[in-house]
C-alpha cells in the first residue's frame, strides 16, 4: 500500500471519537451491545478480510472498539484494497485522488480511479443475487439479475470519463467547503455493460416522465435507516441517451468495491455524482428529482456569473448538467527536475458531451501557444490523449500549461469562475518543471 495520506483523522482518533460510530466506518455495520454477535457475522469476515486473513479464530474475545494491532501502527488511516498511490482526502467518508501523473493512460487502471463516496459503501456485496428494479412511470416495472441484463440486453464496453462536480475546488479563494479536490477526481476506465436506454425501453417509460431517481445500498453516514447517502438522477431526455450505461465491469474485471460493485450506472459527460454507484433502483418520476443532494445548492452553480466570495441566494443556483471542456497533463509530473533541454509533454483533455478539437502547450506563461498532436475520440465520454515536444531555451523555472478547445470552440480559462460550492473548476493545468 502506498496510499498517502492527507487527513490526521486516523483510526485512533476514529475509535477514540466513539466506537459504534467507527465500527459502522470502518466495517460498514454498527457494532451490536453484544459485539460478538457483530463479530459472527459478515463483520467478521469483512474485519478478517482488512486484516489478510479469512478468518480471526480468537474474535470471541475481542472487545468492542478494538483497534487491531495489525491496524494499530499503520499512519493511513485505511489500505484501501486494489488503490495505488492515491490521496487520501477523507477517511469518512473515503475519498480519494489520484495525482495528475498516475492518470498517463488513455484507459486509467482500476487501482489509479478516484473514489468519491457520499456514504458508507455496501460491504459483502453478491453479485450473483443482486438485483436491479425499474419502476415509477413505466408500463411494465422490473427487476432483473445482472445475468438478466446480460442476456436479454446488448452489452456494450467503452472508455468513460467520470469526473466529480467538485474536481479543482482546492484553488477556490475564498475557500469552498467540501472534499478538497486538487486535479484527481477524474479518470478515465473502460465500462462493460448494458444500455440504461435499452433497459428503461423495455421497462416503457410512460408518457410525463421528467427525471430519473437513483437509489443504491450505501448508507448514510448517520447510520439511520431509510436515510439515504445520496440519490440523483438525470432528466428522462439524457436518460435515454444510448451512451449511458448501466455497467457491471471495469477495465474488464468486477467492479471494484469502492467503485460501485457489483453495478452501477455510468453517464457520460455529466458530472460523476449522476453515475449511482451500488445501484439497486431506478425509479421514473414525473418531477425532478428532489432525493438526497439533489436540492438546496449540492451539485449546482448560480445560473449568473458571480464574483468570488458573492453570497447568492439559493432560488438562483440550477443543477449542474454537461460538465466544461478541461485538461490535465499527466506527463511530466509537477515539480519535475530535469537534466536536459527537450522534453515530451503528454495529457488528456474532455469535455462533457463533446470532442476535443485542439490542444495547446505553453512553456511560457501563455505568451506563446503550440499545437499538441491531438488523439482519436474512441468514443462518446472517452478523453483524447494528447502530446507536444517542447525545448526549454536554458536552465531555470518554467511552468508547462496545457488549454484544450473543444468542437463548439469553448476553450478552457485561464482563471477560475468562482462558485460558492466550489464546482467546474475547468482552469488551464499548469505544472512546475526546473531546467538544471
Ligand atoms: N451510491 C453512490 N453512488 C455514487 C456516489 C456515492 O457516494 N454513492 N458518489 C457519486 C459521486 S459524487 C461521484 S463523483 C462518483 C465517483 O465515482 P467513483 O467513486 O467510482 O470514482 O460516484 C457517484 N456515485
Ligand atoms: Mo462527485
Amino acid at each position: 500500500m502506498n496510499t498517502k495520506n492527507k487527513k490526521s483523522v486516523g483510526l485512533h482518533a476514529l475509535y477514540e471519537e466513539d466506537p459504534a460510530t467507527a465500527d459502522l466506518k470502518v466495517f460498514g455495520r454498527v457494532a451490536n451491545q453484544d459485539r460478538r454477535g457483530f463479530l459472527r457475522g459478515a463483520g467478521l469476515t469483512s474485519m478478517a478480510a482488512l486484516l489478510g486473513v479469512s478468518f480471526i479464530p480468537y474474535h470471541r474475545n475481542m472487545p468492542q472498539g478494538l483497534i487491531p494491532a495489525a491496524m494499530a501502527d499503520d499512519t493511513t488511516p485505511f489500505s484501501i484494497e486494489g488503490k495505488e498511490g492515491l490521496t487520501i482526502l477523507n477517511d469518512r467518508p473515503v475519498n480519494a485522488e489520484t495525482p495528475a501523473h498516475l492518470l498517463d493512460d488513455a484507459v486509467t487502471p482500476t487501482s489509479r480511479h478516484f473514489i468519491r463516496n457520499n456514504g458508507v459503501p455496501p460491504v459483502e456485496v453478491d453479485a450473483d443475487s443482486w438485483q436491479l428494479t425499474i419502476d415509477g412511470l413505466v408500463e411494465k416495472p422490473l427487476t432483473l439479475s445482472i445475468k438478466d441484463l446480460q442476456d436479454k440486453f446488448e452489452v456494450v464496453t467503452r472508455p468513460v470519463v467520470v469526473e466529480c462536480g467538485g474536481n479543482g475546488r482546492a484553488a477556490f479563494d475564498p475557500p469552498a467547503s467540501g472534499n478538497q479536490w486538487t486535479y484527481g477526481a477524474v479518470a478515465c476506465a473502460e465500462w462493460t455493460g448494458v444500455r440504461l436506454a435499452d433497459v428503461l425501453k423495455a421497462a416503457g417509460v410512460k408518457p410525463g416522465a421528467v427525471y430519473t431517481a437513483h437509489h443504491s445500498a450505501d448508507k448514510h453516514l448517520s447510520g439511520k435507516e431509510g436515510k439515504e447517502a445520496i440519490s440523483r438522477g438525470v432528466p428522462i431526455e439524457k436518460a435515454m441517451d444510448p451512451n449511458n450505461l448501466i455497467a457491471f465491469a471495469m477495465n474488464g474485471k468486477p467492479i471494484h468495491p469502492m467503485n460501485g460493485a457489483p453495478l452501477r450506472l455510468i453517464v457520460p459527460g455529466w458530472p460523476g455524482s449522476c453515475s449511482q454507484k451500488w445501484l439497486q433502483r431506478i425509479n421514473i418520476r414525473d418531477q425532478v428529482h428532489d432525493g438526497a443532494k439533489m436540492t438546496g445548492t449540492a451539485y449546482r452553480v448560480p445560473k449568473h456569473p458571480v464574483a468570488a466570495g458573492e453570497k447568492v441566494p439559493k432560488e438562483d443556483f440550477v443543477i449542474i448538467e454537461r460538465m466544461p471542456v478541461k485538461s490535465l497533463i499527466t506527463h511530466p509530473a509537477t515539480g519535475t527536475m530535469l537534466n536536459e533541454k527537450a522534453l515530451e509533454v503528454r495529457g488528456n483533455a474532455w469535455s462533457g458531451e463533446r470532442k476535443i478539437t485542439q490542444v495547446e502547450i505553453s512553456i511560457d506563461f501563455g505568451a506563446t501557444w503550440i499545437t499538441a498532436e491531438l488523439g482519436e475520440q474512441p468514443n462518446f465520454g472517452a478523453w483524447q490523449r494528447f502530446k507536444a515536444q517542447v525545448t526549454f531555451p536554458e536552465s531555470g523555472y518554467y511552468e508547462v500549461w496545457a488549454k484544450a478547445t473543444d468542437d463548439k470552440g469553448v476553450s478552457q480559462p485561464f482563471g477560475i469562475a468562482w462558485n460558492p460550492k466550489g464546482y467546474l473548476n475547468n482552469s488551464m493545468h499548469r505544472v512546475a518543471v526546473r531546467v538544471s
